[in-house]
């Protein structure tokens, strides 16, 4: 059963470029490095490309994989205090991975907050 994932689960919410930076892994501590990241949205996971998405497309065959970062149980709130930049919020996995993603221009990172959030608030928590 369920070999086939809903259509839903495919779809693509929302992508675009972001700064993010990861800093914790499985809840350890990591040395904060931002880098521009291609970002993709479906209804349960973020994808963090490290090319953009026309260097992503082509290296699908060198099995260059995009971090997947699984929204169920995630947590999203601003972190003002975890940067000088601004326009800071905070993923955290159930896993306890933390990732931080910024914009300079408000909507951006308005429309991206309020879509990740969407996300989670609509997925089980477990
Ligand atoms: C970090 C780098 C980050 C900065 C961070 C520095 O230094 O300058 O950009 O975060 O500040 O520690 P390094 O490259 O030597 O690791 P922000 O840009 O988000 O402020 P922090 O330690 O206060 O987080």
């Amino acid at each position: 059963k369920d070999v086939i994932p809903p259509l839903e689960q495919l779809m693509v919410e929302k992508e675009g470029y972001l700064q993010k930076a990861k800093i914790a892994d499985g809840g350890k501590k990591l040395r904060k490095n931002w880098s521009t990241s291609w970002i993709v949205l479906s209804s349960r996971k973020i994808e963090f490309y490290k090319e953009s998405k026309q260097q992503a497309l082509s290296n699908v065959k060198t099995g260059n994989k995009p971090e997947s970062v699984d929204l169920c149980g995630a947590h999203i709130e601003w972190a003002k205090e975890k940067s000088s930049r601004k326009n800071v919020f905070q993923i955290t996995t159930l896993s306890g991975n933390e990732f931080l993603l910024q914009s300079d221009i408000d909507f951006i990172i308005l429309d991206w907050f309020h879509a990740i959030k969407n996300a989670i608030d609509r997925l089980p928590k477990d």
